[in-house]
């Protein structure tokens, strides 16, 4: 096992890794930014070392000081968290040339699936179900109108580069077709320095649906379960659940095998998520894209299966085997997580960064708070919004819905504006009672307006 890990993040993932780390007897070695100097990941580290200013391109983001940081605290290894530089493959290179152990996937396994093209051919030659779609990515507009009479309108065209819903557009016809490739593709130059474009047939309807995954070095990949990941907003995620409410035993075994397939078709290794589109009508599967990072919502599948991911992904990054097979692991109950942004709801989610007056977590039975957040302490403007993750469990899902409602009701914070009156509302919903939810859900319950008018004075 390592001595020393440096922590190559902020918020409430750098204080998770802390705690994965004091449990294994690990030095954890933190970073900070000039903006963070008073967080929590800081007083809770071992050690920890200021990488420059607030904004993330000069600070989190700079490779060069992130390394000079390792080199310093003399770290055998760094758990890159989730966004900033996890699914760098550049950045993990630089950590092997350095002797550092990168805690995640080879660069190999982050550039295959960092473009998304290569991961859906990949996947496709390895007989794992995709779209009907795109061969490679498309030379110019006329490829792309020649495979849209192919597949059949509608269609989404994608940026290779992209992912999580960026650089995507759809087409109904040739005319928007055109538009859509055109705008889609500049976009994508722009934003990613990669104009690459590839189509898919557009799934109206769907599930959101991610199956995690755990590979060592040894080539053994076993999965923990799915997680439904449907309420979005603009692609961010607001509550996740685990098992999925709306797959039955043979899917969910389908779904779950498909995912260890894609793994092993690119000899996956440490913590990374398969998504799928699910249609509820036609109960067909289909890969989207692969995480090659330990996500958000881990927690969730934590909960189900009793296995602490961060644990399993340091452990794996030594060297170790995975100390359990795929029967070993048993799925029991129900886990659910609500996203707390600091964002106000009521008024298109405007980020409401600042100073935190009071703040009191809902504690008690199956109740986890994965949160960096103190009563006084001031939430920079520079990251992102979450403040934290509520997380329950219950022996189903009833009883894991009630105690979400209850562990929201309970919440407390004062100074800043959350997601949580939101939350509130959806778990009230009796379609998501029901678990009769796709993707688009969350964008039309927002638009009905009873959530708007149900503000209190
Ligand atoms: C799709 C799709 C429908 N059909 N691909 C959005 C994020 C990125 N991972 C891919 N996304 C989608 N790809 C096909 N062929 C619909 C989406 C999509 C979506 C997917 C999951 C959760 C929320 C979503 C919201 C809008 C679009």
């Amino acid at each position: 096992m390592f001595q020393r890990i440096l922590i190559a993040n902020r918020g409430e993932i750098a204080l998770r890794i802390i705690r994965a780390c004091k449990e294994l007897g690990v030095r954890a070695v933190a970073v900070y930014s000039e903006a963070d100097a008073d967080s929590l990941h800081v007083q809770m580290a071992d050690e920890a070392i200021c990488i420059g200013p607030s904004s993330a391109s000069d600070s989190y983001l700079k490779i060069s000081n992130i390394i000079s940081a390792a080199e310093i605290a003399d770290v055998e290894a760094i758990h890159p968290g989730y966004g900033f530089l996890a699914e760098n493959a550049h950045f993990a290179e630089i950590c092997a040339n350095c002797r550092i152990v990168f805690i995640g996937p080879s660069p190999d396994n982050i550039r295959t699936m960092g473009d998304k093209a290569v991961a859906r051919e990949t996947m496709q030659k390895s007989g794992v179900a995709v779209t009907p779609g795109s061969e490679g990515v498309l030379a110019n507009k006329d490829e792309a109108l020649k495979w849209a009479k192919r597949i059949g309108y509608p269609v989404l065209v994608k940026a290779a580069a992209g992912g999580g819903g960026k650089g995507m557009r759809a087409a109904h016809n040739d005319v928007s077709l055109v538009q859509a490739f055109m705008t889609a593709s500049s976009e994508a130059e722009r934003a990613f320095g990669y104009s690459g474009m590839y189509m898919e047939k557009y799934v109206e309807k769907a599930r959101h649906i991610e199956v995690q995954i755990l590979g060592d070095e040894a080539g053994n990949i076993v999965h923990l379960g799915e997680r439904d990941c449907s309420i979005q907003r603009r692609h961010q995620k607001l509550i996740e659940e685990a098992p999925s409410p709306a797959l039955d035993d043979d899917i969910r075994r389908k779904i779950h095998r498909a995912a260890v397939k894609a793994a092993e078709a690119v000899k996956y290794r440490n913590a990374g998520t398969v998504e799928f589109l699910y249609d509820e009508k036609t109960r067909e599967f289909y890969f989207m894209e692969m995480n090659t990072r330990i996500q958000v919502e881990h927690p969730i599948s934590e909960e189900i299966t009793g296995i602490d991911l961060i644990k399993e992904q340091i452990r794996v990054a030594a060297g170790e085997s995975l100390s359990f097979s795929q029967r070993d692991i048993r799925m029991h109950g129900h886990s659910i997580e609500f996203r707390v942004n600091a964002e106000d709801p009521y008024r298109n989610f405007t980020p409401s960064p600042g100073h935190v007056e009071r703040v009191h977590f809902p504690g008690g039975n199956g109740v986890r708070v994965d949160s960096h957040v103190y009563s006084g302490y001031d939430i920079p403007p520079y990251y992102d919004s979450m403040v934290g993750k509520i997380i329950v469990k219950g022996n189903d899902r009833e009883e894991a819905l009630s105690r979400m409602y209850r562990a929201l009701d309970e919440f407390r914070i004062e100074g800043i504006s959350t997601t949580v009156p939101l939350g509130l509302a959806l778990l009230a919903d009796a379609r998501f009672g029901a678990g009769a939810y796709d993707t688009r859900f969350l964008e039309h319950f927002l638009e009905e307006g009873t959530f708007h008018m149900s503000k209190q004075q």
